[in-house]
């Protein structure tokens, strides 16, 4: 978590989601601005990140954990020093919103996530016919799930980069 005034701040950011969200993608278009190939991935991939707090610079781990089922049991295991969390939804595919607000909630009802803010990512705006960030929220009953935490939806597309960055700046802003 960091030492209390230590010159150089430390978080650690969680990107958790189910599996083709576009985890893997936010994180190269976020570290290199580019578009790579992802396969689905097995375990997780990390990068370091160097962001700007009140004009302060922060380093960030960025931690992008497999959403396939069999990883979801290990997605617990990422929780204690969790700053904050990314959750990323793929807006295109309405049929597996629903197994994505389980497991949101379920996320979000880890004690080690207490009080951590949130900031969910409507992926693939690019896509016709997309889920618009209202109707997430909304599905998701974010109001209700998100009590006692910061929360922020942020339409993303990670393919283009459109809104990638101002995720980021978000989850930036929230950190304690
Ligand atoms: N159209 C579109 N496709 C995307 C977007 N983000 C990711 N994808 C594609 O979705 C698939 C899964 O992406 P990946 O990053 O591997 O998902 P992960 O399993 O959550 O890490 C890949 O084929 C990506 O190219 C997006 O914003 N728009
Ligand atoms: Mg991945």
């Amino acid at each position: 978590m960091g030492q209390q005034g230590s010159k150089q701040p430390e978080a650690q950011v969680l990107i958790l989601g189910l599996d083709n969200a576009g985890k893997s993608t936010l994180l190269y278009k976020l570290k290199h601005n580019l578009s790579v190939s992802t396969v689905p991935t097995i375990g997780f991939n990390v990068e370091m990140l160097e962001a700007r707090k009140n004009r302060k610079s922060i380093h960030l781990t960025v931690w992008d954990v497999g959403g396939q089922r069999k990883m979801r049991e290990h997605w617990e295991s990422f929780h204690q020093d969790a700053a904050a969390v990314v959750f990323v939804v793929d807006s295109s595919r309405k049929e597996r919103l629903e197994e994505a607000r389980r497991e949101l909630e379920k996320t979000l009802r880890s004690e080690q996530l207490r009080g951590r803010p949130l900031v969910l990512i409507a992926n693939k705006q690019d896509v016709n016919g997309a889920l618009t960030v209202t109707e997430i929220k909304d599905t998701f009953n974010l109001k209700k799930i998100c009590s006692g935490r910061d929360w922020f939806v942020q339409p993303c597309s990670a393919s283009t980069g459109v809104g990638v960055e101002e995720a980021f700046r978000r989850v930036v802003q929230m950190l304690k």
